[in-house]
């Protein structure tokens, strides 16, 4: 099996799937598409997803070609074709809050702050830098709040307890990102501790923005 990551080295749902890829064990080539030139929107990007948004994964397998977009859709597939080590727990309750805990962040928090999103705020609602910015917040802090809340149930070492998952996969990209925001994750203790201790972590060293090929700043 041949993997192709299309991804940005900053992008947070790239940086899931970079996490699952690296938890899994799995090699991959990668190509970079640079959001802040708009070549998310490249005609040939457009062609493998049609939404313009990265990440992409493309996976060549017995002379069939496969590509499969939606980061949390990837992180599904490759626990189905790579059960070990698993990336949601076996218990159906502790699966179903690892499935609530990152619905929440992929899709009420993240498409909130999307580029695309705080752009057009700026660019055809009038909002200034500072506004949109302040709207990126608001909404990572909603959705960190209630993180905080639900990692009550299950976290250990990690959110789901002492290993790394789907969970961890989209916590330390999205605190990621509210550090870019200028936010401090210690409103959140626990949601500090289960970040720190990803962050220790190999599979999510390797995975870091700052660690890709791709990392210009
Ligand atoms: N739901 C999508 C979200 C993908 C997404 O929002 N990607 C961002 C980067 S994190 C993007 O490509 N943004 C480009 C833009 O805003 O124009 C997923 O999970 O794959």
């Amino acid at each position: 099996m041949q993997l192709t990551l299309h991804a940005y080295w900053r992008s947070s749902a790239s940086f899931r799937v970079r996490i699952a890829l690296a938890l899994k064990g799995l090699d991959y080539a990668r190509v970079s598409h640079d959001l802040r030139t708009g070549a998310q929107r490249d005609p040939a990007y457009l062609a493998l997803n049609p939404l313009g948004l990265v990440p992409a994964l493309v996976v060549e397998q017995n002379g069939a070609r496969h590509v499969l977009t939606q980061s949390v859709a990837i992180l599904e597939w490759l626990d189905e074709v790579v059960p070990a080590p698993a990336l949601y727990p076996a218990d159906p309750f502790a699966r179903a809050d690892a499935r609530a805990l990152v619905a929440m962040i992929a899709a009420d928090v993240q498409p909130l702050q999307n580029p695309r999103v705080l752009k057009r705020l700026r660019d055809e609602h009038g909002a200034t830098m500072l506004a949109s910015d302040d709207w990126a917040r608001h909404w990572i802090s909603l959705g960190l709040d209630a993180a905080e809340v639900l990692l009550a149930r299950h976290s250990g070492r990690y959110a789901m307890g002492d290993a790394p998952g789907a969970v961890d996969c989209v916590l330390v990209p999205q605190c990621y990102n509210a550090e870019r925001f200028g936010m401090d994750l210690a409103r959140w203790p626990r949601l500090q501790a289960v970040v720190g201790a990803a962050r220790q972590h190999p599979a999510i060293i390797a995975a870091s923005p700052e660690n890709q090929p791709d990392a210009d700043a």
